[in-house]
């Protein structure tokens, strides 16, 4: 198994990136831009890196539905069963936000890039 570091490095620069297994294994997908729906990997990820300028925003339901959370740039989620209100499994819609802080209402996750 890789260390952490070496999968992370999976994530190209200007990408948010997600992983079917926590601590950035399993499957690997990158978006460039918003994903209104997942497809194939709907309420598949949990783990999270955000290698963009901008932060981005995560939903529970398809088209920005339901419970949402943001990720900021620079910031990883090794594990979105201990975000608050678990998000295993859970993530349906992926929205590049325009700035690089959050939204009002939309609470942030993750830590540092590499911590
Ligand atoms: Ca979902």
């Amino acid at each position: 198994m890789a260390p952490a570091s070496a999968r992370l490095s999976q994530c190209p620069d200007i990408n948010l990136c997600a992983w079917s297994d926590e601590n950035f294994n399993g499957i690997f997908k990158r978006y460039p831009d918003s994903a209104p729906h997942l497809g194939g990997d709907n309420d598949r990820f949990d783990s999270l890196g955000n290698r963009d300028a901008y932060s981005w925003l995560v939903f529970e339901h398809a088209n920005e539905g339901c419970a949402r959370r943001c990720l900021r740039p620079g910031c990883t989620v090794s594990k979105l069963a201990d975000v608050s209100g678990n998000w295993h499994d859970r993530i349906s819609s992926l929205k590049k936000h325009t700035r690089a802080t959050c939204p009002a209402g939309y609470e942030a996750m993750g830590s540092h890039y590499g911590s």
